[in-house]
């Protein structure tokens, strides 16, 4: 059986830079991956309008500087046609694709406490051994597909944003539905009414969306980013969300009225997240939160021409910014057009489908082809999808029952030399989340190194350390805004999943710094077990 010092699974952006890490640093490494391409989540979402919503000079990697030089990005926020023609060129760059086996799920992972190394199954490349176990799995790899009443009478084409076929999918003249305006739904919605013949966008709740002003990047702006490009790193590296924004300068409370409407007005005009960024009470100061969303809720209102679609798309069940911000390219403009119908599934729910139809309580939708933006099973799909069986055989899922967490994010007690990269108590999905990713790998492969230098073979988080790290966690969500909505962050969009805000929420820096102490000091809240302890 096959034997690595480390078992990465996924070759998205996380496990491309694990391979790259540690097998540098002389670690023999092996990366399963389920798709038949690099990308992680950019090989999978390739529905039309798919793109970051962090600006791309910020949304790539910073670890090489060589790579940053010769990858020239060509939008504000790049598509991801670029986005994945990056990441093989990355791959391509540092000759990783020999070490990954493509095609190829994990089915089964199990702790072996007397070898202190992992024992992993696939479908595709026989039965493996690790000394180390690193999930590269991505927060939203998991599409989620909802209970619809019905939908198996659907005749039509039914397809997931998260699940686009490779070979693209004709929409041109089609009657077409989608359900779900979240950023997936907010980014397809406009281009698939440019094509289809008429679009029926099913929403449930409505969400924020500031417009992204994406545009060509001119060749003056390019080379001057590239010449600033440490700068903006350390800036980044130096920041609340792993951004190089400019952060938190504002306070929405100390402002005349004409004050914040100005800043509202510009941070509007900048785009994205700058939205959100700029202000520090946005998430804090349900007053300040309540005047920032207010702001949105009028653009919408003088944008779309219909009031009463317009009345719809507001959102007012949740503040902004407590479900991640949608960042736009014409998407309230789009209610505008003649083909396009809005349908409020909350006041009137989807009640089955006929060969052709959809239903509502009050009404039919004639229709050829749904389209599902229904989310992930956030942060911890990836994770409970298999079993992963630690000490006595217990399973992450069980581990997991009321709630995920990790010490740091990183580790779990009872599953020594297991990692996630970006998991759950981590800033993952708040910050940036490749420059998070590099912050994990990174740090981990110091953990690695320090290990193999003291002859340790195991490596566990203490579970009151753990405990401690997540109620902190917690504690610090409930005092924002964050959890006064039902977000994927907090699990809340999948039946069942207990309701556990998931990510940490005091910022990227503050995380980092935390990090580097706790190596300081010999990795406190880790058991390291030295070889020598293990003889005797
Ligand atoms: P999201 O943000 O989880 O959005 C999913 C959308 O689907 C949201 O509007 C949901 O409405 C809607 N939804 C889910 N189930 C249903 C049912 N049963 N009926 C009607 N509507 C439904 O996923 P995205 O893919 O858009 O974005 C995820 C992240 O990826 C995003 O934040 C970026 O970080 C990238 P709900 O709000 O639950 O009422």
């Amino acid at each position: 059986m096959p034997e690595y010092d480390a078992l990465i699974v996924g070759a998205g952006f996380a496990g491309l830079y694990a391979l790259h890490k540690l097998r540098g640093l002389g670690f023999s490494c092996r990366v399963i991956e389920a798709g038949t391409g690099v990308g992680g989540t950019w090989f999978w979402n390739r529905y039309p309008g798919a793109r970051c919503d962090v600006e791309s000079f910020s949304y790539s990697y910073s670890f090489s500087e060589e790579i940053e030089q010769e990858w020239t990005w060509s939008h504000r926020y790049a598509m991801q046609p670029e986005i994945l023609v990056y990441a093989n060129f990355v791959a391509d760059k540092l000759d990783l694709r020999r070490d990954i086996s493509f095609g190829t799920r994990v089915t089964a992972a199990a702790y072996d406490e007397k070898r202190h190394n992992w024992r992993i199954a696939t479908d595709a490349a026989g039965e493996l051994r690790a000394r180390y176990l690193v999930m590269a799995t991505g927060c939203l790899s998991v599409p989620k597909v909802p209970d619809l009443p019905g939908l198996g009478n659907f005749r039509g084409e039914v397809i997931h944003t998260a699940d686009w076929p490779r070979e693209g999918c004709e929409l041109a003249g089609k009657r077409v539905g989608i359900i779900g305006t979240g950023s997936s739904g907010v980014q397809a919605i406009p281009i698939i009414a440019r094509e289809a013949g008429h679009l029926t966008v099913f929403q449930r709740t409505p969400n924020f969306s500031i417009p992204a002003w994406n545009g060509p990047l001119p060749e003056d702006q390019r080379k001057a980013m590239k010449g600033e490009y440490r700068n903006l790193r350390s800036k980044a590296r130096n920041s609340y969300a792993g951004d190089y924004a400019d952060e938190y300068y504002l306070t929405i409370m100390d402002m005349t009225a004409e004050q914040r409407e100005a800043a509202f007005e510009l941070r509007w005009r900048e785009g994205g997240f700058n939205y959100q960024y700029a202000f520090r009470d946005m998430m804090d100061d349900p007053q300040a939160n309540e005047l920032a969303a207010d702001f949105v809720r009028r653009k919408i209102r003088a944008i779309v021409s219909h009031p009463a679609t317009a009345a719809a798309l507001c959102p007012k069940d949740h503040p902004i910014g407590s479900k991640r911000l949608c960042v736009d390219t014409g998407y309230y403009e789009t209610f505008n057009r003649p083909n396009v119908t809005l349908v409020d599934v909350k006041a009137d729910p989807i009640t089955g489908f006929t060969a052709d139809q959809l239903t509502t309580r009050t009404h039919s939708y004639a229709l050829d082809t749904l389209v599902l933006a229904t989310g992930f099973d956030a942060m911890t799909g990836a994770l409970t999808a298999f079993d992963i069986r630690g000490r006595a055989g217990r399973t992450l899922k069980d581990t997991w029952q009321d709630g995920a967490g990790a010490y740091l994010g990183i580790a779990v007690a009872g599953f020594p030399n297991l990692f996630v990269i970006t998991g759950p108590g981590s800033p993952s999905v708040l910050a940036n989340v490749i420059l998070a990713i590099e912050q994990h790998v990174e740090w981990l492969s110091d953990l690695l190194l320090y290990a193999r230098s003291h002859h340790i073979t195991e490596i566990e988080a203490d579970s009151t350390a753990q405990d401690d790290w997540m109620s902190d966690v917690r504690a610090s969500a409930d005092r924002t805004l964050y959890t006064h909505a039902n977000s994927w962050y907090l699990g809340a969009n999948v039946p069942g999943k207990p309701r556990v805000f998931m990510p940490y929420v005091n910022g990227f820096s503050i995380y980092e710094a935390m990090c580097k102490a706790i190596a300081a000091d010999g990795y406190r809240g880790f058991h390291l077990l030295r070889q020598t302890e293990e003889a005797a």
